[in-house]
């Protein structure tokens, strides 16, 4: 096992977060209940929403063109509240059950037993309706300890939106209160998706919130899934009560802002956010919607559309088989493919093309310019996979594992998954994971990957009380 010490820059000791000062101590303590690592300490205070060059800055201020527009002097905003919470502030204000697993340490950042890194914009509902704010937008960044993949981070930024109504409102509409809200919340988020998207693919489905009732979520079509963009709901009559609003109905919800930014500029990849490479940083310089990532490619392909997209993609698929995108799953929907064409013949072209002048992007990586042609986009740099096996004790949990993960690579970390699970005949149980690594800016050695995945190896044995198979 490789003992070099791998130089990592030191973390600032003071933080200035909205006018309050935060030493390190008073978040990465020496407490039993204390979970905060370093990595997470030191994203405390970078406010990415609160800056109007980066993709979360940008599509605050649109989501707040919005609601300027539409709702002149209306909502109060806010956006740089302190993101260290209490538990009752986090938790006990918006209802949520005193055995609710969001409260645990497996999902939650504790400070200590009685101090959280809010796990979501939803911890200042009560303090602000309290405060008589009737309208209100609060943007900022929250905390959750998850799993790794492309759309999950343990650091994101929600916006919270709070509406009360009173009994004038809807009184005249002939609906009752819950009816009145639910309908204005879903024309108000369904406005909302209009302006910053245009035309999309989405859809509401049913949930749970502790905080509202009836609860909805909505999703929206990328990268050919369905992808969770935000919560909401008609804000329990409870939290209203205590605000003060005994007659009043209310509805709130709760904007993923990576997972909207991901959509709006075309961002593969959550990880994305946090890079200081100026090529991702320059991208945005403009401060401006509309503006469509560009991976940090090497080159582009085009390829006849009419003729040959069906060769066209598996041959792609062969020229590029580190490209995410080019899983023959991702790249092209039944429909989009002409039927006639034959597989054996040769791909027509090959050629750079100004990726400036693509008018449809249909997912990241791809797109359909106006002249119709057919266009991929994007090398990726290499992925390497690593699996590890190991018998696992009743106190695992994968978020554990996660952060493990995350501590030793990283951003390096892509994914982690779990792809093989068995309970043997002594009722053990082996699981095995495949870690993903990948840069979004360079190409990884194998010297740098292993050496990673033997530290990783390692603090998996000693932190998390499992035996390596
Ligand atoms: C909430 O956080 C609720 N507080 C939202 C809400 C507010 C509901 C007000 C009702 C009323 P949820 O855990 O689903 O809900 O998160 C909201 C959004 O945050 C998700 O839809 C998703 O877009 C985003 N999100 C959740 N987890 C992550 C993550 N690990 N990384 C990036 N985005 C995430
Ligand atoms: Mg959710």
């Amino acid at each position: 096992l490789s003992t070099k010490n791998k130089w990592k820059p030191p973390l600032a000791s003071l933080l200035e977060l909205g006018g309050v000062k935060i030493a390190k101590d008073d978040v990465v303590r020496d407490d039993p209940t204390n979970n905060v690592p370093d990595t997470i300490f030191a994203k405390l205070g970078m406010q990415l929403h609160r800056r109007n060059q980066h993709p979360i800055g940008i599509l605050k201020n649109a989501i707040y063109e919005y609601f300027d527009a539409n709702y002149p002097n209306k909502f109060d905003k806010f956006d740089d509240l302190c993101p260290i919470v209490s538990v009752k502030q986090n938790f006990d204000d918006v209802l949520v059950p005193a055995d609710h697993v969001s409260r645990s340490l497996n999902d939650t950042y504790y400070v200590d037993s009685q101090t959280v890194l809010r796990c979501h914009t939803s911890a200042h509902q009560a303090e602000l309706l309290r405060g008589g704010h009737t309208h209100f937008l609060v943007t900022g960044d929250v905390y959750r300890r998850d799993s790794i993949d492309s759309t999950h981070y343990p650091v994101f930024h929600q916006m919270e939106g709070v509406r009360v109504f009173s009994p004038q409102d809807w009184e005249a509409s002939g609906l009752d209160a819950t009816n009145y809200a639910a309908q204005d919340l879903k024309e108000c988020l369904e406005g909302l998706a209009r302006h910053l998207f245009g035309a999309v693919e989405m859809r509401w489905i049913d949930t749970y919130f502790p905080f509202t009732n009836p609860s909805y979520e909505l999703e929206i079509y990328f990268q050919e899934k369905w992808l969770e963009v935000l919560g909401c709901g008609v804000t329990e009559q409870e939290i209203l009560k205590r605000g003060g609003k005994l007659n009043n109905v209310a509805w709130a919800f709760g904007l993923g802002l990576e997972r909207l930014a991901m959509v709006l500029f075309d961002i593969p990849d959550i990880r994305l956010f946090w890079s200081t490479d100026e090529r991702f940083t320059s991208q945005f310089s403009q401060g401006q919607l509309g503006v469509k990532f560009k991976p940090f490619s090497k080159r582009s392909i085009y390829i006849d559309m009419d003729n040959y997209v069906q060769l066209a993609v598996i041959a792609l698929v062969k020229s590029n088989p580190n490209s995410p995108f080019l899983k023959p799953s991702n790249l092209i929907r039944k429909a989009e493919v002409p039927c006639n064409v034959n597989i054996s013949s040769t791909v027509h072209c090959t050629k750079e093309v100004d990726t400036d002048n693509l008018e449809q992007r249909k997912r990241p990586g791809l797109a359909i310019s106006p002249d119709g042609v057919f266009c991929v986009r994007g090398d990726w740099y290499p992925p390497c996979y690593k699996d590890m096996s190991f018998w696992i004790s009743e106190s695992f949990t994968e978020n554990n594992l996660c952060e493990v993960i995350r501590g030793v690579a990283g951003d390096l970390a892509e994914e982690v998954s779990l792809i093989d699970n068995f309970t043997n005949k002594k009722g053990m149980t082996s699981h095995c994971y495949r870690i993903t690594y990948r840069s979004m800016e360079r190409s990884l050695t194998d010297e740098e990957i292993n050496e990673l995945q033997w530290q990783v190896r390692d603090q998996v044995q000693t932190k998390l009380n499992v035996v390596l198979r």
